[in-house]
């Protein structure tokens, strides 16, 4: 008996300097190859190994005006319940191939809760936090503690923990989604778990602060008696007020001579697991960038991949060979080995101190535990 395989692909013969002479034996030798389901090293080795890194993402810019609109329509239309989860959606990177991809590694979504809604309760293995560019209103639930969201507050969680949110507030609330979906679906080691359909009213009390944050978030101090756990940072909430007095402290430091900052008119920091300095998550590095108005940061190109997004000011940003006026709560992509720079100007609307204020997202942990993270300064 035999058997027809489909065939998968089909390998041509190429012409060039290292190729062999396209003959109707090297044909017949390829028609085998297909059939037996082999690829031959020699007419793929410029795609598998390039001499540095060409991302499939691409770089793009999301316009936080147009989505916002778009997540109202969304909270009018599309409840939310047991089965969808969330009323998030996701940048998707043009040449992601239609998936929710904002980079090959990096999720980021708008997330939508209307006034009263509760978004329900479960848990993956996927690591994630929330960003709050504007508004405030919703607990998110971690693990049975209520953690409150407000403007400029960054709210890790790594994978496993329970989480639900609600909307407490009589205004509906908008906030950034950052996770490793796309990376966690390329290690096909995911879990998911629905968790109780209702919260406790114990847990629907609206602390100001967290307990996480008041066992965990005094610079410096460590709680004798508190195990941090094994993943991820044990402080679910930071504080605008931290980072930008940071932020604002470097500058200074730097008016005085003093230095701090990471180049002139350039402040920045990452935000670590108190417990050991690492970072927040795993497998995500979030930072907070500051560049003055006038300042511009020096190009930079890394490997693996950064979402960023305008938390205040105006500005423009270069990202490869595109370049973009950008404004509060505008997302943008920079993939790996892209070259990155900001400008912090005056922009129509500007009522800020005339900063520009960034905050970034990055699979670096990742790059950092293969030993493939690499950096190059002032790539002009
Ligand atoms: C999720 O659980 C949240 O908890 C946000 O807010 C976005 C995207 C895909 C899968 C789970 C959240 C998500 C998500």
């Amino acid at each position: 008996m035999s058997t027809t395989l489909p065939t998968p692909f089909r390998l041509t013969a190429v012409d060039g300097p290292d190729q062999p002479e396209p003959t109707p034996a090297l044909e017949h030798l390829y028609r085998g190859f297909e059939q037996e389901l082999l690829v031959p090293l020699w007419t793929e080795i410029g795609d598998l190994m390039p001499l540095h890194p060409r991302s499939r993402a691409v770089p793009h810019l999301w316009r936080w005006e147009r989505l916002v609109e778009l997540a109202a329509r969304a909270g009018d239309l599309v409840p939310v319940g047991r089965g969808g989860e969330r009323r998030a959606i996701a940048l998707a990177n043009p040449t992601l191939a239609g998936r929710p991809f904002a980079t090959p590694t990096l999720w980021a979504a708008i997330q939508y809760l209307m006034p009263g809604e509760d978004a329900p309760e479960h848990r993956h293995t996927q690591h994630a936090f929330r960003f709050v560019v504007e508004g405030e209103g919703v607990w998110t639930v971690v693990g049975g503690d209520p953690v409150p969201m407000r403007r400029g507050d960054f709210l890790p969680q790594a994978g496993w923990n329970w989480h639900a949110h609600h909307n407490a507030t009589d205004a509906p609330m908008a906030w950034i989604d950052g996770l490793d979906i796309p990376l966690q679906h390329l290690t096909e080691a995911q879990f998911f778990e629905f968790g109780r359909e209702e919260i406790s009213d114990a847990e629907r009390i609206e602390p100001e602060r967290s307990r996480s944050e008041r066992l965990w978030g005094h610079p410096g101090l460590r709680p004798l008696a508190a195990s941090a756990g094994s993943r991820g940072t044990p402080l679910l909430a930071y504080r605008w007020e931290h980072t930008d007095r940071a932020l604002t402290d470097q500058l200074r430091l730097e008016q005085e001579g003093f230095g701090g900052t990471v180049e002139a008119g350039h402040a920045a920091v990452r935000f670590t697991n108190p417990a050991d300095g690492s970072d927040v998550l795993p497998t995500i590095r979030a930072e907070f960038h500051r560049v003055v108005r006038g300042a511009e940061t020096t190009p930079v190109r890394e490997t693996g991949s950064s979402v960023y997004q305008v938390f205040d000011g105006s500005g423009t940003v270069t990202v490869g060979d595109q370049r973009w006026s950008v404004t509060r709560g505008d997302l943008f992509v920079v993939p790996s080995w892209e070259p990155f720079s900001a400008r912090s100007e005056a922009g129509r609307t500007d009522s800020d101190a005339g900063h520009l204020d960034l905050f970034r997202f990055s699979d670096a942990p990742v790059f950092e535990a293969l030993g493939l993270d690499r950096t190059q300064k002032d790539s002009r």
